[in-house]
């Protein structure tokens, strides 16, 4: 990586990430059967694509933060990419969201099948814990901190953060959605897997107890600012309608709030994640950079 990383999103930092995932792929290829390679093809296709990595990049961006090389993280950060992606690939099942198209590309279930595009999503979850063990070919963390990090992903990947949130987000009644409910699912849906894409490297770091609640504050706030963004981005184009079996509209802020108020909303928890991490020190201006790139995204 040398010197030339010097921004949160720059070439050289996306292409890290995205070596890092083609080879572990590679290393499926290798160590698996061939008849499993249609899986794999799957797993490949949905981590391709117009990702824009946010969740690996806060990863190596918090490590940097902490004073962690980042490529000692990149197992870890790929993992999220992981639980990121098998999200997209089940979200877009007719049983969810029935979306046909994820990534620039027809989803995975109308290029593979539903079958297939089902066990690509399932793959891909289980193989992220196998990443995180990954960690430990650097030979810089312990055992213990590995644990830590395993711990962190089930959390905010599973009932308690992730899925959780899809579920309300999928069963709720959204006509009788408030502002603290919206809040509460996008919490869990969008946000946990953005913060713990930023607490990650605070399991691998000696680092005090004020340290982290700066982290988490500030990964709390791009969170939610994230789908605030997300939500704006839509309401620009076409209102969010799931065509899946809720047939109705998905819960947004959209429903609540004017574009001028989610705007407004928007620099709000951006001010808030960079005041948190404000005491911190230059090594953090990747974070600062992510931030600001939330607050003015255009896709
Ligand atoms: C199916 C368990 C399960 C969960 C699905 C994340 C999610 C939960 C569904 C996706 C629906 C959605 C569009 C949510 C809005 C926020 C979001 C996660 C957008 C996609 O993330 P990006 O913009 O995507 O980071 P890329 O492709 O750039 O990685």
């Amino acid at each position: 990586m040398g010197n030339s990383v010097t921004t949160a999103f720059s070439e050289s930092r996306i292409k890290l990430v995205n070596d890092y995932l083609e080879s572990n792929l590679l290393r499926f290829e290798k160590s698996c059967s061939q008849r499993f390679e249609p899986l794999i093809e799957a797993m490949r296709y949905s981590l391709e694509g117009a990702g824009k990595r946010l969740r690996p990049i806060l990863c190596l961006s918090a490590a940097e933060a902490l004073g962690l090389d980042p490529r000692t993280v990149l197992p870890a950060a790929c993992a999220m990419e992981y639980i990121h992606t098998y999200s997209l690939v089940h979200d877009d099942l007719p049983a969810l969201d029935d979306d046909d198209t994820r990534r620039g590309k027809p989803s995975s279930h109308k290029r593979f099948g539903e079958a297939v595009a089902i066990l690509a999503g399932d793959a891909l979850l289980t193989e992220a814990f196998g990443q995180v063990l990954l960690l430990r070919e650097s030979g810089r963390f312990q055992p213990a901190q590995i644990l830590g990090v395993m711990d962190l992903l089930s959390h905010h990947a599973g009932v308690r953060g992730m899925v959780g949130g899809q579920l309300l987000d999928v069963t709720i009644d959204t006509s009788e959605a408030s502002l603290p409910e919206i809040e509460f699912i996008h919490i869990h849906k969008t946000g946990a897997l953005i913060l713990a894409s930023v607490l990650i490297p605070t399991k691998l770091a000696p680092i005090d107890e004020e340290k982290i609640q700066c982290f988490r504050r500030y990964g709390e706030a791009i969170g939610l600012a994230f789908q605030i963004s997300d939500d704006l981005l839509d309401s620009e184009t076409n209102f969010r309608y799931s065509r899946g079996p809720r047939k109705k509209p998905k819960p947004c802020y959209t429903q609540i709030m004017s574009p001028s108020e989610m705007k407004q909303k928007l620099n709000l928890l951006t001010d808030h994640a960079i005041k948190s991490i404000s005491s911190m020190g230059d090594k953090t201006q990747n974070l600062v950079d992510i931030a600001e790139f939330i607050r003015s995204r255009k896709a």
